[in-house]
């Protein structure tokens, strides 16, 4: 049964949550936008960046008059509510230039929290695990990479829903990031 919670304040701010970051791009130079994401989540309070998948290639998914997506997904543990680490990642996005146009339309950065323990939630601002994550081979197939035995809640396994997935549909990049030579500096200082 899925539970339905709107307020996280019960729980312990010192207990650190495996949470499973979606990384999105597609405008102005998205490996860049993708990559130096991960610095910023790496600076976020009360939040220990663990580790990264590789870039992954994909046509869009909605309106298809826009480019191409770059997307991975990151794992951190972190001591931030659901909704605090939601506004954090916002404002992470408008740092990036986010501009709000259209549904499921072209973006410099869209960070979704995929994953959050195994909670389930259902507010106003958030659903966790994320709308749709069990269909998109661009969130399962980086999701895998770094995560090969994680169970979703009210999902499965990510080996499952993998296993379902059409790998011909997404494209694994030769970038890492350690390669990533465009950091910004200035995030959080
Ligand atoms: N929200 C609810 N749950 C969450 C969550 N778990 N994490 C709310 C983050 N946000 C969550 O998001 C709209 C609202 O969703 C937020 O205000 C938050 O309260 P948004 O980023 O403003 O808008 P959006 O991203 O356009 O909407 P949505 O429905 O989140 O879209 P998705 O699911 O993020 O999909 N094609 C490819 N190939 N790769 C992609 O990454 N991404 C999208 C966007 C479309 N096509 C794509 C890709
Ligand atoms: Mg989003």
């Amino acid at each position: 049964m899925q539970l339905r919670i709107t307020e996280m304040s019960e729980r312990n701010s010192l207990q650190m949550t495996d949470t499973y970051i979606g990384i999105g791009s597609n405008l102005d130079d998205p490996c860049r936008h993708v990559l130096t994401a991960n610095q910023h989540l790496a600076a976020l309070t009360g939040t220990q960046w663990i580790r990264s998948s590789s870039l992954y290639a994909s046509s869009p998914m909605g309106p298809q008059d826009q480019p191409d997506y770059i997307n991975a997904v990151a794992m951190v543990k972190t001591a931030l509510t659901p909704h605090q680490l939601l506004t954090e990642l916002q404002a992470i996005e408008h740092y990036h230039g986010r501009e709000r146009k259209r549904h499921w339309g072209e973006r410099t950065l869209d960070l979704d929290i995929l994953v959050y323990g195994d909670l389930r939630i259902v507010s106003e601002q958030l659903t966790i695990p994320h709308v749709g994550i069990g269909q998109r081979a661009f969130v399962i197939f980086p999701l895998y990479d770094i995560a090969p035995t994680l169970h979703i809640a009210g999902l499965g396994s990510v080996q499952h829903l993998k296993n379902r997935l059409q790998e011909s549909s997404i494209r694994k990049l030769p970038i890492t990031i350690s390669s990533c030579s465009g950091g910004e500096s200035n995030w959080r200082q």
